[in-house]
């Protein structure tokens, strides 16, 4: 049986891609020596890979940017109006699709960008004409394998399939992707046989679309797109499906022309039973049993019983899904508290259990001695008194219902809000942070390292929280924030505060393109042993007449971005969480905070990937918000903000929240959000984003306008708040600045519309 990853984390340990990338950006470095730091990761990721006991490395799992957007690239899918930057300076084009592009001459919108599957990886959503053509261009999986191969590596060739690609993206004229199927297969197939041409034994292709509920169309597609590609002659094909079980796509899945087939069997260990049956004599398996979403350590014993079911048929043993989702090396943590340390695995640890496993199904003696000291960590883990807290356990025995619930219903809150805060028709606000500057990243890390001490550092952060009010006042926006100078990562800054929580210093995991996470571990029970936010919220509202929000992430996005325990369910984990913070509410309420704003950007994607999961994660998520928001007076305005999220679906559970103010991502996709929010009559206060901040490019008044007038199409004048996308750390100033300059002037200029109408 052999060892082979899915995929390895590209980033590299110390983020060496993103330095590269940013250099590039800026024009400090070159293309060639872009390329050049590219090639030295892929290399030292496989031969990292094989030190850790990789048999078989994965090829084509590296991108600049994103592997969605190779594969579009890759067979040519490129928007008109994009082609032109593309056959200048491919290069060029492929960040302009990524990231926008405005310079003298061109100004090149960015594809829109998604949450890939349940994780925090977001990818370039594929945007196809109505009868688009491919073609194979360029020739990105043949380099990496050569590139593997002059090194004298067994390389495994990694494509996303035909059919998860075409579900992943959309037609810009609203049709349906999968009819351009048969358009698409020729440029598969011809990729395919290039690869066995160049010595490909194996190709791995993806296709997690496997794990969702599809309908018969989808099953076609499957059907139809393999029998094509097994026309061909190409490598082996081992077909990947992660993320969940295969279910009733199981005999869809066993019976597809392939030779191989992956199995997620960490989310799904029983579906190993039911998928062995269907499967036809000669079919390979390929065993995914240590998590790739996660950094706990294996249950490798349950791994091994599961490989010896399995029998003959086992091929590989493999992570459940590509290591893109974990970081690179535990090693580099000096600093994780040492019981901790021994229960966790980043990716090339999670290849030594492979190999552990491997070995000892040789019958490797020194293995099988490993495997119980493994098991003995685990077991330590599990039963360590450091996870539980009894009084946590009290306080959340003794929840009420009515705890979840706000005192008055939304129009009469309404009232008390606007009675207090006495705010403009079309009132201007911002999601909450503001550019995190070289400066103010250099303070943080000199206050980190010891070379600032505490009140000097105190005292920059006063001076760069009082300058970003006045940016605010003088830009004349109407419910201001503090800037969160003092964090870092919003769920990071407060899985540092919370105890249950264990931060990292290398845990980096890429979020998109160079931006990356680091996840907290949540190994315990959930407390707040003080207040958060209120220093800084209180600092700053002292600071200015206009109204400062206070600022939290909710209990649903710390936990959906944090490594989480696996020895309770994520409800509970999500309630403790969920408590904390309801404290946290309340001591900025006493502290004179009118309007708090508690985030929920990821709860869409931590929907279950199946349908008929969602009630119960709705029921919790949303018990969990409004257990943390729900402890406040009727003046109090509570808000929240969510990204990137396809709403049609969710809508009555969002509106469940009863938020007083919700703001959304709707720029890249045209406002199509709104839609939901519209037919539902949804009749809270909304800020749909007129300005699209994961781009640098600056959107003129003029298009927000436009953005404003369709939404005003399907909202009421008094719900509509204005607001960019998303936080604006990301930014610099002076795009800043000229953006919402531009975005007041459109919401005044609607204010002088709309009293010219009366
Ligand atoms: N935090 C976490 N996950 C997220 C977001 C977040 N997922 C969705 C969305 N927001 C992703 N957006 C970003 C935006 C910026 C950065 C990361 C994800 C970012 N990261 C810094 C970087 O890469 O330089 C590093 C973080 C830091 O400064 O400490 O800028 O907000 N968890
Ligand atoms: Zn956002």
């Amino acid at each position: 049986i052999s060892v082979t990853p899915l995929g390895f984390p590209r980033i590299g340990a110390r983020r060496e891609l993103k330095q590269a990338l940013e250099s590039f950006w800026k024009g400090d470095s070159d293309a060639q020596s872009l390329h050049a730091t590219a090639a030295a990761l892929r290399e030292r990721h496989w031969r990292l890979a094989r030190e850790a006991g990789a048999d078989i490395v994965p090829v084509n799992d590296f991108s600049l940017y994103d592997h969605v957007l190779d594969t579009t690239v890759l067979f040519d899918a490129i928007p008109a109006s994009h082609r032109a930057a593309f056959d200048e300076d491919p290069l060029t084009g492929y960040f302009a699709l990524a990231r926008g592009l405005q310079d003298g001459r061109r100004d090149l919108r960015a594809l829109e960008m998604t949450k890939w599957f349940d994780t925090n990886y977001h990818y370039l959503v594929p945007q196809f004409e109505a009868n688009q053509r491919f073609a194979l261009r360029g020739d990105k999986p043949l380099a990496e394998l050569a590139q593997a191969q002059a090194l004298g590596l067994e390389a495994r060739p990694v494509l996303l399939g035909p059919v998860s690609l075409l579900k992943l993206g959309k037609r810009i004229d609203g049709g349906d992707p999968r009819e351009l199927l048969d358009n698409l297969l020729p440029a598969y197939a011809e990729l395919l046989s290039k690869l066995k041409a160049a010595g490909a034994q194996w190709v791995q292709i993806d296709e997690p679309a496997l794990v969702l509920d599809l309908d018969d169309a989808d099953r076609a597609a499957y059907r139809r797109a393999y029998a094509a590609l097994a026309e061909v002659d190409a490598p082996q094909r081992l077909l990947t499906t992660y993320f969940g079980a295969l279910g009733d796509n199981a005999a869809l899945a066993a019976q597809l022309p392939v030779e191989g087939l992956h199995l997620d069997l960490v989310r799904a260990p029983q579906q190993l039973e039911s998928v062995l049956p269907l499967l036809p004599e000669d079919r390979a398996l390929s065993l995914g049993v240590v998590d790739g979403r996660n950094i706990w350590r294996a249950d490798l014993d349950a791994a091994l019983s599961l490989a010896r079911r399995a029998g003959a048929r086992a091929k590989w043993l493999a992570p459940s899904c590509s290591l893109l989702h974990v970081p690179a090396d535990l090693d580099l943590e000096k600093k994780l508290p040492t019981p901790l340390k021994h229960w966790m695995a980043y990716a090339r640890q999670k290849i030594e259990e492979l190999r552990l496993l491997a070995d000892a199904l040789a019958g490797n003696a020194d293995a099988e001695r490993d495997l119980a000291a493994a098991a003995s960590a685990r077991a330590a883990r599990l039963a360590s008194p450091l996870l539980r807290n009894a009084g946590v356990r009290k306080r959340l025995a003794a929840v009420e219902p009515a705890m979840a619930n706000r005192v008055s219903p939304y129009p009469k809150r309404a009232k008390l809000q606007q009675d207090r805060l006495n705010l403009p028709l079309f009132p201007t606000t911002t999601i909450g942070s503001f550019p995190q500057t070289a400066q103010v990243r250099r303070a943080r890390a000199e206050h980190k390292a010891g070379k600032i001490d505490d009140a000097a550092y105190q005292r920059f952060l006063e001076n760069e929280t009082v300058q970003c009010l006045r940016e605010q006042e003088a830009l004349g926006i109407d419910v201001l924030v503090h800037g969160e100078f003092e964090r870092n990562d919003m769920v990071e800054y407060f899985g540092e505060q919370l105890d249950g929580f264990a931060f990292t210093a290398h845990g980096w995991v890429q979020s998109y393109g160079s931006r990356c996470v680091k996840p907290p571990v949540l190994f315990g029970d959930v407390s707040r042993p003080r207040a958060m936010t209120v220093d800084w919220t209180r600092y700053a509202q002292s600071q200015t007449d206009r109204p400062v929000k206070g600022m939290l992430t909710g209990p649903v996005t710390i936990l959906q971005w944090s490594f989480v325990r696996d020895d309770q369910p994520r409800a509970d984990s999500c309630r403790q969480i969920a408590l904390a913070l309801r404290e946290e509410v309340l001591d900025l309420e006493s502290a004179g905070i009118a309007v708090i704003q508690i985030d929920e950007p990821a709860l869409r994607e931590g929907l279950p990937l199946r349908r008929a999961d969602w009630p119960a994660y709705l029921a919790w998520a949303g018990e969990s918000f409004r257990l943390a928001a729900s402890g406040v007076g009727d003046a109090t305005q509570i808000h929240t903000h969510m990204c990137y999220a396809e709403f049609n679906d969710i809508i009555d559970a969002v509106a469940a929240l009863d938020a007083d103010v919700i703001s959304i991502e709707t720029s890249r996709s045209r406002m199509e959000l709104l839609d939901a929010f519209a037919r539902y009559r949804y009749p809270n206060g909304i800020g749909p984003g007129v300005y699209d901040i994961h781009s640098p490019r600056v959107p003129s008044q003029a298009e927000m306008s436009e953005l404003l007038d369709k939404a005003l199409d399907v909202l009421g004048p008094a719900q509509l708040w204005v607001n960019p996308d998303c936080g604006l750390k990301t930014r610099g100033w002076p795009e800043v600045r000229a953006a919402l300059q531009a975005m007041v002037q459109a919401a005044q200029g609607l204010r002088e519309q709309s009293t010219a109408e009366v």
